[in-house]
């Protein structure tokens, strides 16, 4: 079939990547590996000697990919939100070059890390903004150690905002009393989708304020974010049978969220950076996160499946704060071999009666209707989002997406050839939100 539609059609293998979060994911591979890395190192139990360690973070403008299809522009570290993940062991002399390609002022601030004051990045107080096409060094020793961050501290605002922050691991110089078998960094944010850098700059204005919109209140947020990615773009959480995972949740955005874990309880085993004291590592399935707060959450492997993991706000959840924490043997043991047939089976098949003869379909939060239609060939449907959340329709077999159908637009798609399209929602597949298209 072909999409001619409006030119917003894109093919995907999205489908693909939902509903097969074993997938090996950068971020996962890279995970193993750090947890690979400490395992060894604790066996050995060789300190390593403090050393010297040299980063350059380049804050400049940046297209931020926060769905497939959906790309805004951003202010980032070295091109990606969040910026990269730092890490050093505690005792290392820390040397940071900042160079700063944005057209306004910046600095760097290290979240949590004991910095002399010259170092702790506030303009006006300990150095002098950067100015556009300036350096500075910021160098201190890492003396304590844990999930720290980092982010500006010049018009943070906007400057949060568009994305400028990063997560900054300390390691501890003795060996930890337990040896992790993945580790995981979620850093939480939320995105107004009309505040760009024209808007920083003064150079446009934003959307009305209104009484709120129903996704962020009075902040007017759209999107709510893991890792500067929404709903199915965010990398899962993997673990198998038996393992022990590390999660280090870091807040660099502006509101409280609620993180909720299914199928099993999570022990917080450090706040705010620091190891909780025995007696205090609460077990919970819900941890409440503030603004520039970290946890560390121990996770025991020990309930296979796949569990969901989102803020329990609703409308944080419905709008990209959800993802999966997926048993890598529990999903080999459901799905052996084909990918393509796995999706065909994950995905329930709403009731043919149900088909109604209609070319428009309206998304309400968070359902298509009619959610089966049947139409020609040669018909153009269109979808008209009538809800407060995003949304897309996208194909399981990859033919079409939409790309996000912002509240109150709409989008439309031409099915030229005969055949049963089965589509779904990338932010609301998990709470069921399916449709089917008959072209025949
Ligand atoms: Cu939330």
């Amino acid at each position: 079939m072909s999409g001619s539609g409006l030119g917003r059609t894109h093919v995907s293998g999205t489908a693909r990547r939902l509903l097969l979060p074993s997938a090996v994911l950068l971020t996962s591979l890279v995970a193993v590996l750090l947890a690979a890395g400490r395992g060894q190192a604790a066996q050995g139990h060789v300190p390593e000697a403090p050393s010297v360690r040299e980063f350059t973070l380049t804050a400049a403008p940046a297209a931020w990919e926060i769905q497939p299809g959906l790309v805004v522009d951003g202010w980032a570290y070295n091109g990606t939100v969040p910026g990269p993940e730092l890490r050093v062991s505690e005792g290392d002399l820390v040397r940071i070059h900042l160079h700063n390609d944005l057209p306004v002022p910046t600095t760097i601030h290290w979240h949590g890390i004991d910095v002399p004051l010259q170092q702790d990045g506030v303009p006006g107080l300990s150095q002098d903004a950067v100015p556009p096409g300036g350096d500075f060094t910021y160098e201190f020793v890492a003396t304590n150690p844990g999930t720290r961050w980092y982010h500006s501290h010049v018009d943070s605002n906007a400057q949060l905002e568009l994305g400028l922050y990063g997560a900054f691991i300390v390691e501890p110089r003795a060996p930890e009393p337990v040896v992790y078998d993945r580790e995981f960094t979620y850093v939480l944010d939320e995105r107004a989708l009309d505040f760009t850098p024209e808007v920083a700059l003064g150079g446009a204005r934003p959307r009305a304020t209104e009484a709120g919109n129903g996704r962020g209140g009075l902040l007017q947020y759209d999107l709510f974010l893991i890792n500067g990615k929404a709903g199915d773009a965010i990398p899962p959480l993997h673990i198998a049978t038996g393992e022990r995972i590390r999660l280090r949740l870091v807040n660099a955005g502006n509101l409280v969220h609620a993180m909720h874990l299914h199928g099993q309880s999570f022990t917080v085993i450090a706040t705010d950076g620091n190891p909780a004291p025995e007696g205090q590592r609460w077990l919970k399935d819900t941890v409440l996160i503030g603004p520039g707060e970290r946890y560390d959450l121990e996770i025991d492997g020990a309930n296979p499946g796949i569990w969901m993991f989102h803020c329990h706000m609703p409308n944080h959840q419905d709008n990209g704060m959800m993802t999966t924490l997926i048993y890598d043997d529990a999903l080999q043991a459901q799905q052996p071999s084909d990918h393509h047939a796995d999706v065909s089976h994950a995905a329930p098949s709403p009731p043919p009666a149900a088909a109604q003869s209609a070319d428009a379909i309206r998304i309400v939060d968070n359902r298509f209707e009619p959610a089966v239609i049947s139409v020609p060939v040669g018909t153009t449907v269109t979808w008209s989002n009538a809800g407060l959340n995003q949304h897309t329709a996208t194909a399981f077999d990859g033919t079409f997406d939409t790309g996000d159908i912002a509240p109150g637009t709409a989008t439309q798609l031409t099915f030229d050839q005969p055949g049963t399209y089965r589509y779904y929602c990338r932010q609301h597949l998990l709470g069921g939100m399916l449709g089917v298209i008959q072209v025949s």
